[in-house]
């Protein structure tokens, strides 16, 4: 057995978020040690060099005697149920009376000095976020926005010590280890399903999300997902929905031919002049839009924010049209439900053109929604990765289906079958990590892959 020195906090994960919460306790002079349960974790030797003299433990985390630790910060990706960590449920430090087992999130609310704006949800985390910063910069504030989404929230304390506003990023992994957020304003977006490895089933999954209101001074909820509305009552709520909005809703109605984006019975934006494609992305705006308000921001900086932001990489991004074809990285469609949304987004345009690559780590879900869609868009689905097969279970007979090795197999069958008119799309609904190192590195090798194509037909 190792024993964690009394006063000594532990940090499990030498991950990204891992490697904030070293340097975020070293900064404060707070005594810590590392565990990762593998044996080497990815970048180990630049931490020695980063921490010298910094415990550090690798393998099981049962070879840990943790009676005498002072506080457990865990990384997003480490399950507070691994072995080892089980017994710290409901375990409290005498100090403070807070949980025992946190993440980096709790270490984030006590340390930060400036309003917090949260967004969680299954899709859209990261569009949402990056509008309402960008919203806020326009409106001549200094934000700093990170979280599940580039930088890890720890480290915005140092990058960014003048912040006026923290815009984060968060995932259910990150929430369920927060005791209190404290928001200014926290979105729950939309509930389909996704990490059910890890959170169990949906209710699990929900209730991990629904930390995001905890402490929270106004909420914003989708009206069309029930799923999103806190069990409890909160200080204020403001509802997001792509039909006409009722009372003070944010929504969508028909004006003079045309749909706009709506405040109640205040037309603000017409939908078509967003740069985002999409009803999804319409949404998206709205919640936004509903955040910013509660913030004081200028209707005028939204609204150009809405103009002009293309869109992240990796999400619906057009790669190329090639000989009539177009090729579409969605790489960050990494469940079911961001794969239904790609499909139905791009829905009117398909006239059951669509080749769908898709594949990888399914993380338990349910494929079964994508089948109706794929029957009524789709001219062939391509599958590669771990759980291909259980794809091909769901598909099969509904619209021709192809099972390949890998995504370079798929774009070779992709290229041989293609036809003008047709629209090729890697929205794989699923994670990435049997055979890349993350969605990225998975939509950058099939964005080169197209720039090739492009470059031969040219
Ligand atoms: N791991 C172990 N043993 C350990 C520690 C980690 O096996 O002791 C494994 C995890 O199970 C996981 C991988 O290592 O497979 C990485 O986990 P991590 O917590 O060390 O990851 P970090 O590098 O710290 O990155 C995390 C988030 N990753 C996860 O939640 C899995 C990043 O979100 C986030 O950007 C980063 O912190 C900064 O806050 C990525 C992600 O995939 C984008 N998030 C999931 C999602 O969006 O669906 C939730
Ligand atoms: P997250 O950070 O939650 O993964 P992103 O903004 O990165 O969210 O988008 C992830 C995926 O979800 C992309 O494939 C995108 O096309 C899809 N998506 C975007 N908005 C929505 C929405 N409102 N509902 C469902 N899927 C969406």
């Amino acid at each position: 057995m190792v024993k964690v020195p009394k006063g000594t906090t532990l940090v499990v994960g030498l991950g990204l978020s891992g490697r904030a919460i070293c340097r975020h306790l070293g900064r404060h002079g707070v005594p810590f040690m590392v565990a990762d349960t593998r044996e080497v974790p990815p970048g180990l030797d630049d931490f020695r060099v980063a921490h010298p003299g910094v415990g550090i433990h690798l393998g099981p985390l049962t070879d840990l005697d943790l009676d005498e630790a002072e506080e457990v910060v865990v990384s997003p990706g480490v399950d507070p149920h691994t072995p080892g960590l089980e017994g710290l449920a409901g375990r409290t430090r005498e100090a403070t009376a807070e949980p025992l087992l946190v993440g980096e999130i709790a270490l984030f609310v006590r340390a930060a000095r400036a309003p917090i704006v949260a967004v969680t949800g299954s899709n859209a985390k990261s569009t949402v976020t990056t509008l309402v910063g960008e919203m806020a910069r326009e409106a001549g504030l200094r934000v700093a926005v990170g979280g599940n989404l580039g930088t890890p929230a720890l480290d915005l304390l140092e990058a960014a010590p003048d912040a006026e506003l923290f815009v984060l990023e968060l995932s259910s992994f990150q929430l369920e280890t927060t005791p209190r957020l404290g928001a200014e304003t926290a979105a729950f977006l939309n509930l389909s399903e996704d990490h059910l490895d890890r959170h169990g089933d949906m209710a699990g999954y929900r209730a991990a999300k629904l930390g995001i209101f905890r402490g929270a001074r106004h909420g914003v909820v989708n009206a069309d997902d029930p799923d999103t509305w806190p069990d409890g009552p909160l200080p204020a709520l403001d509802r997001f929905t792509t039909r006409a909005p009722e009372g003070n809703d944010w929504g969508i109605a028909r004006r003079a031919d045309r749909d706009w984006l709506m405040h109640g019975s205040d037309p603000l934006l017409p939908a078509a002049e967003m740069r985002l494609p999409g009803r999804h992305n319409q949404a998206n705006a709205l919640a936004a839009l509903a955040m910013g308000h509660r913030l004081g921001l200028p209707l005028t900086a939204m609204l150009e924010v809405l103009r002009r932001f293309p869109g992240l990489p990796h999400r619906g991004e057009l790669v190329a049209e090639i000989a009539g074809v177009r090729w579409i990285n969605d790489s960050k469609g990494t469940n079911v439900g961001a794969t239904l949304a790609a499909i139905e987004g791009l829905g009117p345009t398909l006239e059951g053109r669509l080749i769908l690559l898709a594949g990888g780590v399914g993380k338990g879900a349910d494929f079964h929604p994508l089948a109706e869609p794929l029957a009524r868009h789709g001219r062939e689905a391509i599958l590669f990765g771990r759980d291909a097969g259980h794809l091909e279970h769901v598909l099969r007979g509904r619209l021709p289906v192809t099972r390949v090795e890998n995504l370079q197999g798929a774009l070779a069958r992709a290229v041989e079958i293609a036809a003008p008119g047709d629209c090729v799309l890697l929205s794989p609904a699923c994670a990435s990590l049997d055979q890349f190192t993350d969605y990225q590195a998975r939509g950058e090798a099939f964005r080169r892959a197209v720039k090739r194509l492009a470059g031969e037909a040219a």
